[in-house]
């Protein structure tokens, strides 16, 4: 018998495609309007994710297997001793846009209403807070006023700070369907870099970091010189016009300054800004170059200024479209996940607070903002935080300045972890760890980028005693009501009863401003909410603000008046991101092997030019060290050309973490410099310094796991058939250092370059080994074909291959990650078996016939062929 498929939804980007899953297969739902059945690469590699190679399956006391009831008992009794010791503020929380809202709601409930502290952030300060204080500022309320099918009715898209061809692929899909459909349509794109993403656009504008907003100050100001502002619009819908008009009256915002001070020619800011205001139907998507930012929050704020006064909001095809990151970050800010939130979009004035008191019933209640999450991390190494229970993040990782972050935690007296898995590195500084029941194996709702909830629903058994997280938050809370001799706020049988509940409180929206209203699912059943169907809110309209009244008191969106901070970086500095094959810290895709082909090292991104004047060299290592405060570390990378970068600027991803290369994670070296208004952290421009290191050995072993020596750097891939490691030492590595296992032989070689060594073990036939490990030691960087030497393990030994291999250099990079097509091969098919179209390569090699994510690389190499015989021609 077939077995049921289960709708749900992807675990990673806001995007929040719809899958049809079940344990044989997981394919994107046709049904769901987020996505209408496509799927990208770490969608489609989702059947691969569940194969992890180590899950959490016990709760663990320091390391000792204990109960569900005494690691709850423990917690609740921890929190009860800290809040009559050293108060309420002396207990935290630190959560994640990865949870579900029912986990969020009661996590939320918990630490506000009955810990009586709004000390609870989460990862979304690191990733959407400065979208959310832009919001609030503008409209009175954390609303994205945009749907994803506005794409298809814009006639200007401008992606801003964000590389949504690698980070949001199928809403990026969307954007090329519609540039299909119609042809007028223009793409812009601002981003410092030359990504992938500005590759496909009409217009990039390379600007200068943080020069965005200068660049939408310039363009109020040109609207208002052209005359292009739509007076009415701002007459009847908003407030605080004249500040701004003042604002950008300053000589700085002229054109011609605007692009001296952005490094860009007056012919590209003028075509920009002559869209703008041409074109009648106008989106601005924007992401994490605009929101993890210094002036993160006023870059929000220009940009909905320019809105604002051309009316190009509140319109189809029209609007500010903050690009979402995580699945459920929209979710966890509509239960109030962030520490300056209260609850259902509300803050923490007096009527508020009182109105959420008295829905929850609850002995207590925050009555100020808590700790944004790096002040928590700061107070957390002061030994203010007694209790920290850390759930679905890695700080140690993610987190600027994470060597503090490690100080921190090692410090502080009890720190709970709730992780799937035990290799996550922050679980190392847990005294207490809980295993939470991962994505499939447990349900609730997510909202993503759009809006739109949609349900997440098992389709797995939980592994062990694992659990989902609201379990876990509940079984706490009915314990601590107990010490505190309270009624239980904690007695939910199910998610629905949760989502009831939080449904329910939003009722205090309903005769405001306010959109975010569920009260009519208040008393939903069990079965209608089994039975869920993606749903957008606001729940009475098409679309937000569509009447023109915003969710001010008033009734009128803010002018926000919002000055150019300087945009001139000193030195090299770092701007950080995302690849398009890893998720964050890579604990749920650092083991699919066609994932993990894309980048297989850590690797600093550099302009060849700038890399020349101080001797780095590709391949080789270089140092990066901090130079902003006290986050001077230094990592190890490898050094790669890029030319999309500019003059001092490089790049490298944060994804690099546990034993994949946890010594070369990247926010060792990035200062926690933060917006003032909403403390995001500005992962994308951090001062440093880089230099080349005099490694005396590089190394490459490949093959069934063995000690090796511990070296200064080391990264670690899982390919199909082995996993390889790759390693450096500034001391000479020496053959000695490496030893065998019982029962195996060694064969060494010497090579030009360095020397060889193979492990085989014997198998039944006394002649016959089989190869069990390949090892190669340099004084230079090894180029050998990875993949050649993988395919050699388990292989019996012959002499010929070893040689061979020997031999073999790697020169092509991965393009396709789902059929592992390479540029080198997409070459030979255009060069030599005549493709011309990415029909014909297609239908050759298959790239990017499945999710797609790859097509705008596939592209540039095919226009790259097509530039050079426009060129001959
Ligand atoms: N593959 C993949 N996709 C993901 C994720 C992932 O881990 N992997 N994570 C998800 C999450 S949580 C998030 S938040 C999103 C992030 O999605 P994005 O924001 O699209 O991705 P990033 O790579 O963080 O950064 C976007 C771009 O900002 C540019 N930038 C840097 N400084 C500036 C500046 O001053 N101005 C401008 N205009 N641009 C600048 C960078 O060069 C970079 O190309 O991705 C989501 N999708
Ligand atoms: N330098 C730099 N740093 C950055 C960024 C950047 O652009 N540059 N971006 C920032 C942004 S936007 C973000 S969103 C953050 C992301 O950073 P993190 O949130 O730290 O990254 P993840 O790897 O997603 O961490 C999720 C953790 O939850 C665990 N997990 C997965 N599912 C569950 C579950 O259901 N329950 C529980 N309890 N645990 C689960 C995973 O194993 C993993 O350990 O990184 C930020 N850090
Ligand atoms: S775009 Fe990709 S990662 Fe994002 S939700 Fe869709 S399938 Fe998942
Ligand atoms: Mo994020």
């Amino acid at each position: 018998m077939a077995v049921k498929k289960i709708q749900t939804t992807c675990p990673y980007c806001g995007v929040g495609c719809g899958v049809v899953a079940n344990k044989e297969s997981i394919v994107g739902d046709k049904q769901h309007p987020a996505n209408l059945g496509a799927l990208c690469v770490k969608g489609s590699a989702l059947k691969e994710s569940l194969a992890m190679p180590s899950r959490l399956l016990y709760p663990k006391m320091q390391g000792k297997e204990i109960s569900w009831d005494q690691a709850t008992d423990e917690i609740a009794q921890r929190i009860h001793q800290a809040i009559q010791m050293h108060g309420p503020d002396s207990v935290a929380m630190y959560v994640s846009g990865q949870i579900l809202t029912e986990d969020y709601y009661v996590a939320n409930k918990l630490m506000k209403g009955y810990v009586g502290s709004a000390n609870i952030d989460t990862n979304s300060r690191l990733c959407m807070s400065s979208a959310v204080a832009a919001h609030v500022r503008a409209f009175g309320e954390d609303v994205v006023p945009v749907n994803y099918e506005d794409i298809a009715h814009a006639d200007l898209l401008v992606l801003i700070g964000a590389n949504t061809a690698w980070t949001h692929p199928v809403l990026f899909r969307q954007i090329q369907q519609a540039r299909e459909n119609n042809p007028d349509l223009k793409l812009v794109v601002i981003d410092p870099r030359n990504t992938v993403t500005a590759e496909q656009a009409d217009l990039h504008l390379a600007i200068e970091n943080d020069g965005d907003v200068s660049l939408y100050n310039g363009l109020l100001r040109f609207l208002i010189d052209q005359n292009a502002l739509d007076e009415g619009f701002i007459d009847a819908s908003t407030e605080g016009f004249s500040e701004q008009v003042e604002e950008v009256k300053s000589e700085q915002y002229r054109l011609e300054n605007v692009a001296r001070a952005l490094n860009l020619t007056l012919n590209e800011v003028t075509t920009f800004y002559r869209w703008f205001s041409h074109k009648a139907k106008v989106l601005t998507l924007f992401c994490q170059g605009i929101n993890q930012s210094e002036s993160g929050v006023d870059k929000g704020n220009a940009i909905i200024n320019a809105h604002l006064a051309s009316g190009k909001i509140g319109k189809q095809g029209c609007g500010p479209f903050s690009l979402t990151g995580q699945p459920n970050a929209m979710g966890g800010r509509e239960v109030g996940g962030l520490a300056n939130q209260l609850a259902v979009h509300r803050g923490f004035d007096t009527e508020s607070v009182r109105l959420v008191k008295e829905y929850w019933q609850s002995p207590s209640i925050a009555a100020k903002p808590g700790l944004k999450a790096v002040d928590l991390f700061e107070a957390v190494e002061a030994g203010k935080i007694k209790v920290l229970w850390i759930m679905a993040t890695n700080p140690v990782v993610s987190l600027p300045n994470s060597d503090q972050v490690r100080r921190a935690l090692k410090g502080c007296d009890f720190v709970v972890v709730s992780d799937i898995t035990e290799q996550s590195d922050v679980a190392e500084y847990a005294d207490l760890v809980l295993p939470a029941a991962g994505w499939g194996e447990k349900q609730g709702m997510v909202t993503n980028s759009e809006r739109r909830m949609s349900r997440q629903r098992a389709f797995l058994p939980a592994p062990g005693e694992a659990k989902p997280d609201w379990w876990a938050v509940t079984q706490v809370g009915k314990k601590l009501c107990s010490k505190l001799n309270c009624e239980s706020g904690f007695e939910f049988d199910s998610e629905a009863a949760v989502f009831r509940e939080f449904a329910g409180l939003s009722a205090i929206n309903t005769n405001s401003n306010h959109l975010f209203d569920l009260s009519k699912f208040a008393s939903i059943s069990d079965e209608e909410y089994a039975n869920w169907q993606p749903t957008q809110w606001p729940l009475d309209s098409e679309a937000p603000y569509r009447d023109g009244v915003f969710s001010t008191p008033s009734g009128k969106a803010q002018f926000v008046a919002v000055t150019a901070p300087s945009t001139v970086m000193n030195g090299w500095w770092l701007n950080t991101g995302r690849l398009r094959d890893q998720w964050h810290t890579m604990t749920r895709t650092g083991h699919i092997a066609k994932l993990a082909a894309g980048e297989v090292e850590p690797t600093i991104y550099v302009n060849k030019l700038s890399a020349e004047t101080i001797g780095l060299q590709e391949g080789y290592c270089a140092a990066i060290r901090g130079i902003s405060d006290e986050s001077d570390s230094c990592i190890f990378a490898k050094v790669k050309f890029d030319d999309g970068l500019s003059g001092k600027q490089l790049f490298m991803s944060m994804h690099w973490a546990g034993r994949y290369g946890g010594q070369s994670q990247v926010n060792r070296t990035v200062s926690s410099v933060v917006d003032p208004i909403s403390g995001q952290p500005a992962f994308k421009s951090s001062n440093v310094h880089i230099a080349a290191v005099q490694m005396q050995s590089y190394g490459i072993y490949v093959g069934q796991e063995r000690d090796l020596p511990s070296c200064d750097y080391s990264s670690y891939q899982l390919d199909d058939n082995a996993a390889v490691t790759r390693f450096a030492n500034l001391t000479k590595l020496d053959k000695s250092m490496f030893s065998v296992g019982q029962g195996e032989k060694l064969f060494r070689w010497d090579l030009p370059q360095g020397w060889m060594m193979v492990i085989g073990r014997q198998t039944g036939n006394q002649q016959q080994m089989t190869v069990t490990g390949v090892l190669l030691i340099s004084p230079q960087p090894l180029e050998q074909d990875y993949t050649a030497i993988t395919a050699l393990i388990g292989k019996p030994l012959s002499l010929s291959s070893i040689i061979s291999i020997a031999g073999e250099k790697a020169q092509s990079q991965l393009v396709c990650s789902c059929f592992r097509v390479t540029d080198k091969q997409i070459q030979t098919a255009i060069e030599e078996d005549g493709c011309v179209s990415l029909n014909q390569l297609q239908s050759k090699l298959k790239c990017g016939s499945n999710c797609g994510s790859c097509l705008p690389e596939v592209n540039k190499i095919l226009k790259s062929y097509q530039t050079i015989a426009v060129s001959k021609a």
